[in-house]
């Protein structure tokens, strides 16, 4: 039997720092409030065992990139501890000096660079980012299933299908290798079905 994780007022800080730092923020093509990610995000981790640490860089994964920058990631630093924020800056992947008003690398690249550094990321980093990836990649098969969206879907990236999918799917590869299990295997059913509808 693993021992209960223990979530104290820490936790409910991050909860209310997440969503006023996101706001009301929407996801991409959706009407989806960011924070039902974030929130997706927590509870699997917890689900798969994370501890406080782990939850709470789930809340706060996409504060630096989306909200702020360097600056935020300071911000999430100070509040949290230096744990959370280096989970939460390895999981950002345009980091590249936003505050600076350095141009953002191209897709690409950085898609890139996530898997690469994925390679070498350590189990916080890897447990929060599959999380991630895993409710990302359940999004998009859902909104594929809506009639009213359905092959849409696949112009909110900003690249062909094949792109993302090549992504995803280097994603699921990674995950399997450097972090095997049953969420890892989920991910990789997940971006099957994708290829296959
Ligand atoms: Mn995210």
């Amino acid at each position: 039997m693993t021992q209960a994780t223990v979530l104290t007022d820490r936790f409910d800080r991050a909860l209310l720092y997440a969503t006023h730092v996101h706001g009301g923020q929407v996801r991409k093509g959706t009407g989806t409030l960011y924070v039902a990610h974030l929130l997706a995000v927590a509870a699997t981790v917890l689900e798969y065992g994370g501890g406080e640490d782990l939850a709470i860089a789930g809340l706060l994964h996409d504060s630096a990139e989306d909200q702020g920058g360097k600056a935020r990631l300071d911000d999430v630093r100070n509040r949290f501890g230096p744990r959370v924020a280096r989970i939460v800056e390895a999981c950002s992947d345009s980091l590249a000096d936003t505050a600076a008003g350095e141009r953002k690398a191209g897709w690409e690249e950085r898609k890139r660079k996530y898997i690469a550094h994925l390679e070498k990321a350590g189990e916080d980093v890897l447990r929060v980012s599959l999380a991630d990836k895993v409710h990302n990649a359940r999004a998009i098969l859902r909104d594929l299933r809506k009639s009213e969206i359905g092959a849409e879907i696949w112009k909110r990236f900003g690249q062909p299908k094949e792109r993302t999918l090549w992504y995803y799917e280097s994603l699921a590869e990674v995950f399997k290798r450097r972090l095997p299990g049953q969420l890892a295997e989920e991910l990789a059913e997940i971006v099957a079905v994708l290829k296959a509808e």
